[in-house]
């Protein structure tokens, strides 16, 4: 049987429940254009074998990592599809060193920071990468955008998401409001709601970190990971799962319940992972599900990020799972 009654992405944000945003029409405008780089990017994916897009590009990035082909076909599909949106004020994009500006005649009211395509060391392996944004409203009241427009704590964005290119390509986000999640249609083109007002389990039965780097880990971690896979915290001992795809360990935690994490160490004392387009819009989607996102000691969603690429530690998932984690950390 056909259904014929899809809600889209385009028909979900253009309901009434959204007008509390400045205006659901540009909003809308702009998501499309976000639709749209998501689904080039999973299409480039889909297609890498056949079109030689596997692989490194030959070149380093800002953070001094090898970027991969579809690094470079994701992010230009991302600054692309969002500047012909002429919704956007400036952008952020892990791949690119500076804030990125936009013409004058294609400037717009929304500030967006992005890693077009996270995890993608997986890329080869044929594991789910994803792509991560925030929006957020410009600060700046003439043309010209400044470090206030993003240097700024996640509490202030209006909306947040992620693509997960796996088995099926999905599109969650939230506005505020819940978390809702679409998966893209290839019959007809379409994000399709699917996954209406998700949450997040109070408390899990998984842990997620790389645990390569335990030699590494400060006391608090090691401490409480003893603690869930030993069952000492008198529950059963919890299930290591970690893919090593943020977007991938993420959307696995909000489904399933339990915890991800990425500590700080004595290696890298900010951990890996990026405020403005990996923390921050994750935390507020975990938060949105239910959820929350620490860095052991405060809500991820209030640190104010001194860089456009600073790092910072993060455990979010299950509040019960993370609330155990900090009380580690107070001790
Ligand atoms: P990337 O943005 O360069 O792909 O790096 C971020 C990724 C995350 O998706 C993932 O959580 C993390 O790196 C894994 O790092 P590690 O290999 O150190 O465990
Ligand atoms: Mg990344």
């Amino acid at each position: 049987m056909c259904d014929t009654n899809l809600i889209t992405l385009n028909t979900w944000l253009l309901r009434e429940e959204h007008s509390k945003l400045i205006n659901r029409v540009e909003f809308a405008n702009l998501m499309s254009g976000i639709a749209l780089a998501c689904k080039i990017t999973s299409n480039a994916i889909k297609r890498a074998g056949f079109e030689q897009l596997f692989g490194l590009a030959g070149v380093t990035n800002v953070h001094s990592e090898d970027v991969k082909k579809l690094d470079i076909v994701a992010n230009d599909a991302f600054k692309t599809a969002l500047k012909s949106t002429r919704e956007v004020f400036c952008m952020v994009s892990e791949e690119e060193e500076s804030i990125i500006p936009v013409p004058e005649h294609q400037s717009g009211q929304f500030v967006i920071t992005f890693d077009p395509l996270d995890g993608s060391s997986n890329l080869d392996a044929n594991v789910s990468v994803g792509s991560i944004f925030a929006i957020w409203p410009k600060v700046s009241t003439d043309s010209n955008f400044s470090d206030k427009d993003v240097l700024r704590p996640g509490r202030q964005m209006y909306a947040a998401g992620y693509a997960l290119y796996g088995s099926a390509t999905m599109l969650v986000l939230t506005l505020g409001n819940g978390v809702f999640g679409f998966t893209l249609d290839y019959t007809v083109g379409e994000f399709v709601l699917t996954h209406a007002d998700m949450k997040i389990k109070p408390r899990g039965s998984i842990y997620s970190i790389n645990e390569g780097n335990s030699v590494f880990w400060e006391k608090a971690t090691a401490e409480y990971v003893n603690s869930i896979k030993s069952g000492s915290s008198g529950r059963a001992p919890y299930s290591s799962r970690y893919i090593g795809s943020m977007v991938s360990d993420v959307h696995r935690t909000l489904l399933y319940g339990g915890i991800f994490m990425y500590p700080g160490d004595t290696k890298s004392p900010n951990g890996k992972l990026r405020y403005l387009y990996e923390v921050a819009p994750l935390s507020f989607i975990v938060e949105q599900a239910g959820g929350k996102s620490s860095d052991g000691k405060q809500p991820c969603l209030d640190i104010v990020p001194k860089t456009i690429h600073q790092r910072n530690p993060v455990f979010m998932g299950s509040s019960h799972d993370v609330t155990d984690l900090e009380s580690f950390h107070k001790k």
